[in-house]
């Protein structure tokens, strides 16, 4: 089955096994498959959705095997080639679902096929098309996606857009009402993963659980009118899930996410715009991975009050790490993030039907 492996020198092609035979686990590390394919990201990220889609979750029965598998390849080759939003991000989150469902038995029982498929392609395309930058920047620098979706959540928009349109060949392989409601999970697990959402999305499901509370109940995961709203709070987990996975696992991660903030605060400095995120040579990492921690959290916590949710692995790696960069130790146990290179791309033309805005992406 695994043709990739044949990508592999003979050496590696052990670790690369050893490596995706954790594949199941929450604790389950990218960068043994990354350092195997010789940090070829796009191969590496083949490898994680191979394992999960068509060997673990065994969806090559599927009569839309080859389809599925074109729709998969188009997906992956959408992201840019940033250094956090490419798509090994997307294949992490794809595989933390996964996992994630694992830790839920009951409640990935209780989900069809159908839908636990669309929402592991859902994790997989949920940030297509990422241009490395924020909403915030794009936004402020009237970049031609904020025009395009009138400064509301222009990233989430277009990576919806982007996705669903790839999806096409895929959803037509379904019966027609199914389309609709595939199309419309889709849809509304991508949009549930803008951070914006973040508070809102703890307040409501704490509302939840407190009304089941007051009526002698719990709120569980596998009453039907349940299912989307956790899943929405599964996506949202996995995609900001880093410190809560083993520490040299987050430790690269997080190279690759102030790698991508440093970058962009570069270019508010050229533009001569307010930093609206930390410089390479101010950042206070400890500070700002503690406040990232505490402010995800809750959300964690709210999770694992789900009747049929487990989040205490979770939960224990997550105080793990803030316990790290609390004890101050991380220091000399620093990943060396990779050498800046170039500064992000910052125009876009991923989508099939651009809008004719004119040449500049962004006012000067
Ligand atoms: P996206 O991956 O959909 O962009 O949303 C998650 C956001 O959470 C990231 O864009 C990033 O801003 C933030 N984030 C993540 Br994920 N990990 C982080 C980290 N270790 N430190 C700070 N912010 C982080
Ligand atoms: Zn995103
Ligand atoms: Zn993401």
């Amino acid at each position: 089955e695994r043709q990739l492996a044949s990508s592999v020198p003979k050496e590696r092609r052990k670790t690369l096994e050893a490596a995706l035979s954790e594949v199941n686990a929450w604790g389950f590390d990218v960068w043994s498959v990354v350092d195997a394919f010789q940090g070829d990201t796009l191969l590496a990220s083949r490898a994680i959705v191979d394992a999960v889609v068509f060997e673990a979750r065994g969806f090559r029965a599927a009569s839309a095997s080859p389809i599925l598998r074109q729709v998969v390849s188009k997906m992956l080759a959408s992201y840019q080639d940033v250094p956090y939003h490419n798509c090994l991000h997307g294949a992490d989150v794809l595989q933390a679902m996964h996992a994630l469902l694992n830790l839920a038995p009951t409640f990935d029982d209780a989900l069809d096929d159908d839908v636990v498929l669309v929402t592991l392609l859902a994790c997989l395309s949920h940030d297509v098309g990422h241009p490395g930058l924020t909403n915030n920047f794009l936004v402020e620098t009237g970049h031609e996606l904020a025009i395009r979706y009138n400064d509301a959540s222009p990233l989430e928009n277009m990576h919806a857009a982007v996705a669903l349109n790839l999806a096409k060949p895929y959803l037509r392989t379904r019966p027609s009402t199914d389309q609709k409601q595939n199309r419309a999970l889709w849809i509304g697990l991508l949009l549930a993963t803008d951070m914006k959402e973040h508070s809102q999305q703890i307040f409501e499901l704490e509302r939840a659980l407190s009304k089941a509370k007051e009526r002698g109940t719990s709120y569980e995961a596998c009453t039907p009118e349940h299912h989307v709203p956790c899943l929405k709070i599964f996506i949202h987990a996995c995609d900001i899930s880093n410190p809560a996975k083993p520490w040299p696992v987050y430790r690269r991660w997080t190279a690759l996410v102030m790698e991508e903030f440093w970058r962009q605060a570069e270019l508010e400095r050229e533009r001569g715009l307010p930093l609206t995120v930390p410089a390479r040579d101010a950042t206070d990492l400890a500070q700002f991975q503690k406040g990232f921690i505490a402010f995800i959290r809750p959300l964690f916590a709210a999770a694992d009050r789900i009747g049929g949710v487990d989040m205490s692995l979770p939960l224990e790696r997550l105080d793990d790490t803030a316990r790290r960069w609390q004890s101050g130790s991380p220091r000399a146990e620093a990943y060396d993030p990779p050498v800046a290179t170039e500064p992000p791309p910052v125009s876009f033309q991923t989508l099939t039907e651009p809008v004719a805005l004119g040449d500049d992406d962004v006012r000067e």
